[in-house]
C-alpha cells in the first residue's frame, strides 16, 4: 500500500458536548492506551502524536433554537479546524482520535481548508445531516454535516458562534456507508440534495466491495482526489461496538470496515480520519475492550496495515553464510 503521505498526525479530541451520554471525551485516551500509536508507528508510517486538544469549557451556554452547547462546540470547532488544516498543510495525514462526531465540522472545515479539491467517505449508522430546525434532539453530533454542505446554506439558521463555519463542501462530493437510521429531515436532504448514499440495505445488495467502487465512482471518479474519512463507530454492528452512545442494530461487521479501510488507504488519497464516538464508560469492560479494539483494527487498515500482516521496515531474509 502506498499512502498518500508518509507521515501521520495524530490528534485528539475529548469532546462529548455534542451528544448527552458521558464518557465519550475519553475516547482518545481509551484509543491511547490500546497502543494505537505504536501499532501505526510499527506499520512504518512516521507518526507526530500532538496529544489532545485542550478546550475552555463554558457553563453558560444555552441552548440556541435547540440547538444544544452552541458556545463550547461552536469554539471547539475552530480550535480543531485550524489544528487539522495545519496537519495537512505540513504534508501529514491526519488522525483525530474521537470524541463526538460533532468534531467533524471542524475536521471537514479544517480538511476543505487546506485541499480545496477534497471528497467526503461518511460511515455510519446515522447521516449526521439534521439541520438545527429539524433535529430531534438538539445534539449537535447528529447535525454536523448540515453546517458544512454548500446546498443547506438557506435552511440553516443563524447561530452564535457558529457564524465562522462556511460551507465547504457540495452534496454531490459525499459518499455515505453503512446507514440505517435517519430522521425525516435528514432523509428529505438526503433524496433531494444529491449525496451518494449506500445503506446497509446496499451493503446487503451489493457487498462491501461494489458499495465502494459505487462510492469512489460517484465522489472520486478519476482517482485524484484527497479523501476524509469520517468513521463513526457506531457503524458497525453493536454486537462489536457496544461502547457507543448511539447504538442501532444490524451494521457493518469489522471484516466490512476494515476493507472499507483498506481499500481507501489503497487509493493513495486518504488524507484525513476521523475515528469517533468509542464511550469507554458504556458497556461491560468486554463490550469496551471490543470497541476499542475494533476501532484501532480499523486506524492500523487506513495506514496500510494488511491482513496478512506486514514485514517490518528494515527486515531482510536471513541467508546462510
Ligand atoms: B452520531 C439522531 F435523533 N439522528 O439527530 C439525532 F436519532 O454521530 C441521532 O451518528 C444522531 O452518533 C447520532 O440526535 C449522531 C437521533
Ligand atoms: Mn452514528
Ligand atoms: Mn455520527
Ligand atoms: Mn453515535
Amino acid at each position: 500500500v502506498r499512502l498518500s503521505k508518509d507521515k501521520v498526525g495524530v490528534i485528539g479530541v475529548p469532546s462529548c458536548k455534542g451528544q448527552s451520554a458521558g464518557g465519550v471525551q475519553h475516547g482518545p485516551k481509551a484509543l491511547r492506551q490500546a497502543g494505537i500509536i505504536d501499532k501505526l508507528t510499527q506499520l512504518g508510517v512516521e507518526v507526530y502524536d500532538y496529544g489532545d486538544l485542550v478546550f475552555e469549557q463554558f457553563d453558560d451556554d444555552t441552548p440556541i433554537l435547540g440547538l444544544k452547547n452552541p458556545k463550547n462546540i461552536g469554539l471547539a470547532a475552530k480550535k480543531i479546524s485550524d489544528q487539522v488544516s495545519r496537519v495537512i498543510k505540513d504534508d501529514q495525514i491526519a488522525l483525530t482520535l474521537g470524541g463526538d462526531h460533532s468534531l467533524s465540522i471542524g475536521t471537514i472545515h479544517g480538511h476543505a481548508a487546506a485541499e480545496k479539491n477534497m471528497c467526503l467517505v461518511w460511515v455510519d449508522a446515522h447521516a449526521d445531516i439534521n439541520t438545527p430546525l429539524t433535529s430531534p434532539s438538539g445534539n449537535v453530533h447528529g447535525m454536523a454535516l448540515s453546517f458544512l454542505v454548500k446546498e443547506l446554506k438557506e435552511y440553516i439558521p443563524q447561530i452564535p458562534h457558529f457564524e465562522w463555519i462556511k460551507p465547504c463542501i457540495s452534496a454531490k462530493d459525499i459518499a455515505y456507508i453503512g446507514l440505517r437510521d435517519l430522521d425525516p429531515g435528514e432523509l428529505w436532504i438526503v433524496r433531494n440534495m444529491g449525496i451518494s448514499c449506500f445503506t446497509m440495505h446496499e451493503v446487503d445488495r451489493y457487498g462491501i466491495d461494489m458499495v465502494l467502487r459505487m462510492s469512489m465512482q460517484a465522489i472520486n471518479p478519476h482517482g485524484d482526489r484527497p479523501i476524509h474519512l469520517s468513521f463513526d463507530v457506531d457503524s458497525l454492528d453493536p454486537r462489536i461496538s457496544a461502547a457507543t452512545g448511539t447504538p442501532v442494530p444490524g451494521g457493518l461487521s469489522v471484516r466490512e470496515g476494515i476493507y472499507i479501510a483498506e481499500e481507501l488507504a489503497a487509493t493513495g488519497k486518504l488524507t484525513a480520519v476521523d475515528l469517533v464516538e468509542v464511550n469507554p464508560l458504556l458497556g461491560t469492560k468486554e463490550e469496551r475492550d471490543l470497541t476499542v479494539y475494533a476501532a484501532t483494527e480499523i486506524a492500523r487498515a487506513c495506514f496500510g496495515k494488511k491482513r496478512e500482516g506486514n514485514i517490518p521496515p528494515g527486515y531482510v531474509l536471513p541467508r546462510p553464510d
